[in-house]
Formats: C-alpha cells, sequence, structure tokens
C-alpha cells in the first residue's frame, strides 16, 4: 500500500450536510411513526433505519467517502475503485456462514436486510496510510447475525472473506494480495456491539466502491480490518489469515487497533 501525505478529508460541503441532516431527523420521526418503510419507498429507493451510536464529528461528504477509497480488487489508486467499480454486481449477493457453530448456512442479501433492524452508525474510520473520514453508515450489529447460527465454544476468531470475480473485479488481475481479501476478528470484536455490518451509507445501500453489497465497520479499528463485499464468515479456533498482515507484518498486525 502506498503511503501518501492524504488531506484530512472531512467534509466542508455544507450544502450537503445540511440536507442529510435534515433527512435524517425526517427519517428518525417517521421510524418512531413505524412510517420509515413507506417513507423509504416513497423518498427514494434508501434503506429504512433508525439513528444508532454516533460522533458529534461532521460527515464527511458523500463524494469524498465514494470517490477516494482503498479496494484493491478495483485497483490501487484511491480514484480506481470509483471509477472501476461500475461492472460489479453487488446482486444477486448470498453470504455464506459456517465453521465452528450450530447452524451453518447461506443467506441472501435482501433476507439479510429483512431480519435485522437497520441503524445509522456515524464512526470515524482510519487508514493506517494516515487519513480519515466520518462516515455515516447503515447497518446492523455483526453480533446479531453471528448469534444466529449459534457459534459453539471452539469458536476463538471469525474469519471474512471478499468475493472472488476476476472478470468483476480488474484489480485481481494483479498480484497486489493473495486473492481472496481475507481479514478476521477475535470473536469478542466481533461480537462487540459496535462491531457494524454495513449494508448502506448516507442512507443508500452501498456504493461498489464502499465494499458493496455488505462489509464490516469497526470504529475502533484500522480500515483495513474491515472487509468490503464479504461472502464468507467462519468461525475458527486459530487465528486467521489476514491478506494485508501477510503483505506486510509489520504495518498490518492481526490487531492493529487505531488510535
Ligand atoms: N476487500 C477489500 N476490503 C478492504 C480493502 C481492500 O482493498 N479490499 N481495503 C481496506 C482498507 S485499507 C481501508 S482503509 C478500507 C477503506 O474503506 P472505504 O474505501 O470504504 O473508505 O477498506 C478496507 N477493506
Ligand atoms: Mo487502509
Amino acid at each position: 500500500m502506498l503511503i501518501r501525505h492524504a488531506p484530512d478529508l472531512t467534509d466542508n460541503d455544507v450544502t450537503d450536510h445540511g440536507l442529510y441532516l435534515k433527512r435524517r431527523t425526517l427519517m428518525a420521526g417517521l421510524a418512531g411513526m413505524g412510517l420509515a418503510g413507506a417513507a423509504a419507498g416513497q423518498a427514494q429507493a434508501g434503506l429504512a433505519f433508525t439513528p444508532g451510536f454516533s460522533t458529534t464529528e461532521k460527515p464527511t461528504s458523500k463524494e469524498d467517502i465514494t470517490t477516494y477509497n482503498n479496494f484493491y480488487e478495483f485497483g490501487v489508486d484511491k480514484g480506481d475503485p470509483a471509477e472501476n467499480s461500475g461492472k460489479f454486481k453487488p446482486r444477486p449477493w448470498t453470504v455464506h456462514i459456517d465453521g465452528a457453530c450450530e447452524a451453518p448456512r447461506t443467506i441472501a442479501i435482501e433476507d439479510l436486510i429483512k431480519a435485522n433492524k437497520l441503524e445509522e452508525r456515524i464512526y470515524r474510520m482510519r487508514c493506517v496510510e494516515g487519513w480519515s473520514m466520518v462516515i455515516p453508515w447503515v447497518g446492523f450489529p455483526l453480533k446479531d447475525l453471528l448469534a444466529s447460527v449459534k457459534p459453539t465454544s471452539k469458536a476463538k476468531f471469525v474469519a471474512f472473506e471478499t468475493v472472488m470475480r476476476p472478470s468483476e473485479m480488474p484489480g485481481q488481475a494483479w498480484n497486489t494480495l493473495d486473492w481472496p481479501y481475507r481479514e478476521g476478528l477475535r470473536i469478542d470484536e466481533a461480537m462487540h456491539p459496535l462491531t457494524l455490518m454495513a449494508v448502506g451509507l448516507y442512507g443508500d445501500v452501498l456504493p461498489n466502491q464502499n465494499g458493496a453489497p455488505l462489509r464490516v465497520a469497526l470504529p475502533w479499528k484500522y480500515g483495513f480490518k474491515s472487509a468490503k463485499s464479504i461472502v464468507k464468515i467462519r468461525f475458527t479456533e486459530k487465528e486467521p489469515v489476514s491478506s494485508w498482515t501477510k503483505a506486510a507484518q509489520q504495518e498490518y498486525g492481526f490487531y492493529s487497533s487505531s488510535p
């Protein structure tokens, strides 16, 4: 990964932010009246959610969040994911969960969204390269999904795997990482109430470049721990492989808590 001095990408686009906050308040009000679904359907093809944990920090603009990305499957430059992910098909999509659990299963993205109560959570994401953003995610606690498959006492870690689809992900033709992208968490980190399975941002479904249709978002870990476009989740007894740790053990240790 290139180490670059990037600006602090915190947003200054007041108009965008103002509109967003208005809409967020509206959605919260409607959700209270049980109308969020209808409102979301009418207003736009957005996701119905209620506000959850947040930060008082001002969200980065949607423009910056969706055009300055790390997603090596689409190339190594920050603009590559937005530019090269147009052909990627995030639907139909299924996630397979197995390993040390009693009820392994394969679940479709629509069913996952229906079965879980979506919340908006505004987290600061820090990349180990030195840049950060404040991102309004929409998602649900990962622990709810994990609990649904009944992990056993042998489940000490949780391993995540990104989809392998070289025909739609041009970066997978290069040996920049050992594909598919793999990351892992200790079971208590994965079950932490702040660990989010994100399916949207800024009230809409996740853009391809941000990890559609679902990715992890951990507010206290460096960005690379949050795998994008996940197709496999496995409970393991041993510490799982991390693509970045494999590539550069010094910079990307397994734990990698951010400051
Ligand atoms: N599959 C996959 N997941 C990934 C990456 C990647 O290259 N491939 N990059 C990671 C890194 S280094 C960061 S900082 C974040 C960036 O997330 P964002 O582009 O949505 O801001 O995604 C993480 N998840
Ligand atoms: Mo990163």
